[in-house]
């Protein structure tokens, strides 16, 4: 597994150290237990010679770990038993699990203590205030994301935000099943007014009755019922995003664009802070320059995830901006750029100079950037995610889509429309406002939620 190579490049150098973009309180490491408070830089030899301490009690809870069902939760269960707030206890029972999964020691140590600094950051003291998202850096750092239990919780949150549209749509289909024995064409035409009313707009609705049409044909289905199935794969395929060269050369330069209002700002410091948690040096640009809060906000967040920041003041040329920072991340090797963009929908002419300038800046400083353009979708608004991806396209390109507040009340069938007409990929989805609600898109788990299909269907 990632395992080592996740926590070494986590904790990989001096250079981390310079990458928060926080000063850490002196009292941290003092108030660290001893062990912890060395630098990572110690040579191998001098902490080997202290040995892992093994008293009765830390081999109790060896054994407890052991034993146990063999799940982080369950082991972040087990460890933070009888700790609950942040102090020495807890310090030691993170550095024990960590230690007992095998993450050499100096890692372990640089986790606690870049997760102390945090804390610190936060004003967090009870363990009930951090804990999902000790879990969540937990899971980054091992790699083990795709634990059974976390893509059940996953899947359950998606299914709330979108259980008024799968009740509708549910409903609809088990009724229109129930009417029409075989596929003949009033049972299409009632279908696509299905899918108009789950918000699919008009044009898509046709379009995805037409492929379902197709694979009826080609997979000699004649009954109604075996229409449901039908769809699940339709809606996969439309999610199946086509392999792309993750390699780049770096820094990796990432361009945010979407209306004001979609999560943009929450997003760039959602993927900042899983970057960071994967060791990587990472750094924000704010070229939404229109407003000083906006400035300040994305700061706000750039110091909390310990990202490297860069502004100038409100009303500044945003391609300036991009230009700086581009340079910077060149200068101080970062593997990220992150570039915030503003999202006024003055004039679609205005949009298109704006971004198209930005985009030309990054690219004459560095071939190949941006590597990716991101579009963030608001689930919460409907058809309008289909005519903003339209001008955006039209206006800066777009390579994927992250589809934030799918926790709310979102309109379910957009997501499928979006993906469905524009042929991009959903990498992420946003499932609130705190750093680990942002996941990686699942279609299979979308296309169950929204359809209501059993697990064992
Ligand atoms: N419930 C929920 N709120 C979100 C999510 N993503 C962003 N937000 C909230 O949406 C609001 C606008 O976000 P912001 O990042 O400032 O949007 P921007 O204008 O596009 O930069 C803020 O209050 C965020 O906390 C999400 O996935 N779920
Ligand atoms: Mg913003």
């Amino acid at each position: 597994m990632g395992f080592f190579s996740a926590i070494k490049k986590m904790f990989g150098g001096a250079e981390d150290a310079a990458n928060a973009a926080q000063e850490v309180p002196a009292e941290i490491d003092a108030a660290a237990p001893e062990s912890l408070a060395e630098p990572a830089a110690k040579p191998a030899a001098e902490s080997a010679a202290r040995p892992f301490a093994a008293s009765a009690a830390d081999e109790a809870l060896t054994l407890r770990l052991r034993e146990a069902e063999p799940r982080l939760s369950v082991w972040l269960g087990i460890v933070l038993e009888g700790v609950d707030e942040a102090g020495d206890l807890l310090w030691q029972r993170l550095f024990f699990l960590l230690r007992a999964l095998d993450a050499p020691e100096a890692e372990a140590q640089n986790f606690v203590r870049d997760f102390q600094e945090w804390l610190t950051r936060m004003d967090y003291r009870q363990v009930e205030e951090f804990r999902s998202e000790l879990q969540y850096r937990l899971a980054l750092a091992l790699d083990m994301e795709d634990e059974e239990d976390e893509r059940n919780r996953l899947f359950l949150k998606i299914s709330l935000g979108l259980s008024r549209t799968r009740e509708q749509f549910s409903k609809g289909l088990d009724a229109l099943f129930a009417g029409h024995g075989e596929l003949d064409d009033a049972f299409w035409e009632e279908l696509e007014e299905l899918f108009i009313m789950a918000d699919l707009g008009y044009e898509p609705s046709i379009e995805l009755v037409e492929r379902l049409k197709e694979r009826a044909r080609k997979e000699k289905v004649t009954e109604s019922t075996k229409v449901r199935q039908l769809l699940m794969a339709e809606v996969e395929e439309i999610f199946r995003a086509p392999r792309r060269i993750a390699a780049v050369n770096q820094p990796e330069v990432v361009l945010m664009i979407g209306v004001n209002g979609v999560g943009k700002t929450t997003t760039i410091a959602k993927l900042a802070h899983r970057d960071r948690m994967q060791g990587k040096k990472v750094m924000i640009a704010a070229a939404d320059t229109f407003r000083a809060a906006a400035i300040e906000q994305l700061q706000v967040w750039a110091g909390r995830v310990g990202a490297l920041f860069h502004a100038r003041t409100a009303g500044s040329d945003p391609a300036a901006v991009a230009y700086e920072a581009m340079d910077r991340a060149l200068q101080e090797g970062v593997d990220v750029l992150y570039v915030d963009t503003a999202g006024r929908l003055q004039t679609k002419v205005n949009l298109m100079e704006e971004l198209s300038k930005i985009r030309q800046v990054l690219g004459k400083k560095h071939a190949g950037a941006p590597h990716r353009t991101i579009l963030v979708i608001d689930a919460t608004t409907g058809q309008n995610a289909l005519s903003q991806t339209k001008l955006f396209k039209e206006a800066a390109g777009i390579d994927e889509l992250i589809i934030t507040k799918l926790d709310g009340t979102a309109k379910g069938g957009v997501a499928i429309a979006v993906a469905m007409q524009h042929h991009l990929p959903i990498t992420y989805v946003g499932l609130g406002e705190k750093m680990e609600d942002l996941r990686p898109f699942s279609g299979e788990d979308y296309a169950r939620a929204l359809l209501g299909v059993k697990e064992d269907a």
